[in-house]
């Protein structure tokens, strides 16, 4: 079919949309977005990241709101039951999005049911990187309509033409990056969408969008993006925008000095890697200055310099958080990580010399483990302390090792691993899936001490001193989705 409207055009109206936003018209549909709850436990210090504005459904909300949409952002976040939705907030909405992550299937299942039992010709669309990763097996068992997949800002823009009924729009068999259902209820995947060229035309968050920004008028913490994607591709790690696209400096100055009237004072960085080539992450710094804030990243290992890390403490920077994930060769190897433990060393101490503290990631449990490099983690962490976080590997959809994992029939239902997903919160008692043959004590011991490292050094980034704080404390529990099984 011919595109009434080509891809281009898309991205030409976005940008103009973000400069000069249509006046707000209560003839549109009220677009309602549901942000789900999430299992996942944090460390001491880092609660924040359960309540502060996620940057996706902020964009999203961005870009109805300057289509002139009616929105309301469904924050449920702290509401694990949805039909407490059911009963009230839904039945104003028209047209109902529901972000995916990795540990809410369930919760995504009862939601979309719930609205459609409501009113069954409201269409559902699902967004995010979980039905981005695993299109057929989320929209195919949820009573979902369509899902937008990976970058949204593009795909959703056509589809709202399209439910809006705007002339001239696109049908959904003609919208790239979009998965519906056909009248047989059959998911059709369409041909994915390239990820923009111009991360500029992404409209601005829109914080207000949240009830708990809205009524307080302020957001002490915000996620924040200066780009997208990863040059690297790791077998455990799925990447729902692949390229690697940057915001121009002057968009990222602007941009930050538009969150500043919420008066933001922490800034979680949501690259996937921070520091890329030495001279795009000097703009990125030249674009914070005189903004007064503090931070965190992530960033990879390689690449990273004395230069470089002295110029982001002065900017703000607390806490570079690496992803070491492993501490022996044939690990990092087999993650595809491109990555040694000299690299790690190094990162270590250049982050150290600079006043930055150090947050090491690991993932316990890959393929090929040995008690060896068990080991080797441990004594790591006994001798460094450098280490925020450790995690069962977790077989993600759409990465190289849940299809091995697929491949080996170790994971021979696909809907049921959602649910399994859904119970993995991140804490030594999670069950896991046992890919390295290692007695699964032996595991959770390992786990039990690199976590007693993190535990007896909780950090806060309200301290203004940057430093670990002298009370352990155990991480705040959350509760599982009671959808769950
Ligand atoms: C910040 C972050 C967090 C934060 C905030 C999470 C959040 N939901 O925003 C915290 C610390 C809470 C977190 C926790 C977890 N995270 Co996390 N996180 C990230 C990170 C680094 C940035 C997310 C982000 O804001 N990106 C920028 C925005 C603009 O992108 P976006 O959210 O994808 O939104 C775009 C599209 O997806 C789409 N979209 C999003 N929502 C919707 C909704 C609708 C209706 C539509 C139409 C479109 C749409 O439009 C947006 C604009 O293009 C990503 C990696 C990355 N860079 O994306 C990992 C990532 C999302 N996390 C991941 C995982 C696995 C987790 C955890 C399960 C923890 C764990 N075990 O590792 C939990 C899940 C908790 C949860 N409910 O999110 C995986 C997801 C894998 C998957 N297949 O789902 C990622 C991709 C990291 C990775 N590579 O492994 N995470
Ligand atoms: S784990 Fe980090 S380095 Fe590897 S692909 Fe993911 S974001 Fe890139």
């Amino acid at each position: 079919m011919p595109s009434a409207v080509d891809k281009p055009a898309t991205q030409a109206r976005l940008r103009k949309l973000a400069a000069r936003p249509e006046p707000p018209s209560s003839l549109l549909p009220r677009f309602g977005l549901v942000v789900p709850p999430s299992p996942y436990v944090v460390p001491t210090g880092w609660e924040f990241v359960h309540t502060a504005p996620f940057e996706g459904p902020s964009v999203i909300a961005g870009l109805a709101k300057s289509l002139g949409m009616p929105f309301e952002m469904l924050d449920q976040r702290e509401a694990p039951d949805p039909s407490t939705l059911a009963r009230g907030p839904l039945s104003k909405i028209d047209i109902l999005g529901v972000a995916t992550y990795a540990d809410s299937f369930p919760y995504q299942d009862r939601v979309t049911r719930l609205a459609k039992a409501e009113r069954p010709d409201r269409p559902v669309v699902l967004g995010g990187p979980l039905v981005s990763s695993a299109p057929e097996v989320v929209l195919g068992n949820t009573a979902a309509d369509f899902a937008v997949l990976g970058e949204g800002e593009l795909t959703i823009l056509e589809l709202l033409d399209h439910l809006a009924g705007r002339p001239g729009a696109l049908s959904p068999a003609a919208i790239e990056g979009l998965a519906w259902k056909n009248d047989e209820g059959r998911v059709v995947v369409n041909a994915r969408r390239p990820q923009m060229s111009d991360l500029d035309a992404v409209p601005f968050m829109d914080l207000d969008a949240w009830p708990s920004v809205r009524e307080s008028g302020r957001s002490t913490e915000i996620y924040f993006q200066a780009s997208r994607g990863c040059p690297n591709a790791c077998s455990f790690c799925f990447r729902a925008m692949p390229e690697l696209t940057h915001k121009s400096p002057e968009r990222i100055r602007a941009e930050l000095l538009h969150l500043k009237r919420w008066s933001f004072e922490f800034a979680w960085w949501n690259d996937l890697t921070f520091v890329t080539s030495q001279k795009r992450t000097h703009e990125v710094l030249d674009a914070m200055e005189g903004i007064d804030f503090r931070w965190s990243c992530f960033t990879r290992v390689v690449g990273v310099n004395s230069e470089l890390f002295e110029r982001m403490r002065k900017l703000g920077c607390d806490i570079v958080m690496y992803g070491f994930e492993s501490i022996t060769q044939t690990i990092l190897d087999l993650y595809g990580k491109r990555a040694t433990p000299g690299n790690i060393l190094h990162a270590i101490e250049v982050a150290r010399q600079a006043g930055i503290k150090v947050g090491g990631l690991f993932i316990i449990g890959a393929p090929g483990e040995t008690e060896e490099s068990l080991e080797n983690l441990v004594d790591f962490c006994d001798r460094f302390q450098e280490v925020t976080r450790v995690k069962y590997l977790s077989l993600l959809p759409g990465t190289p090792l849940y299809l091995d994992a697929k491949r080996r029939g170790i994971i021979a239902d696909e809907l049921e691993h959602m649910h399994f997903m859904a119970r993995e919160r991140s804490v030594e008692e999670d069950e896991f899936i046992n890919v390295c043959g290692l007695p699964e004590p032996l595991l959770r011991r390992t786990y039990r001490a690199v976590n007693h490292r993190i535990q007896v050094r909780p950090y806060d980034w309200r301290d203004p001193a940057n430093r670990y704080l002298d009370e352990p404390t155990a991480f705040a529990g959350r509760p599982l989705s009671p959808t769950g099984r």
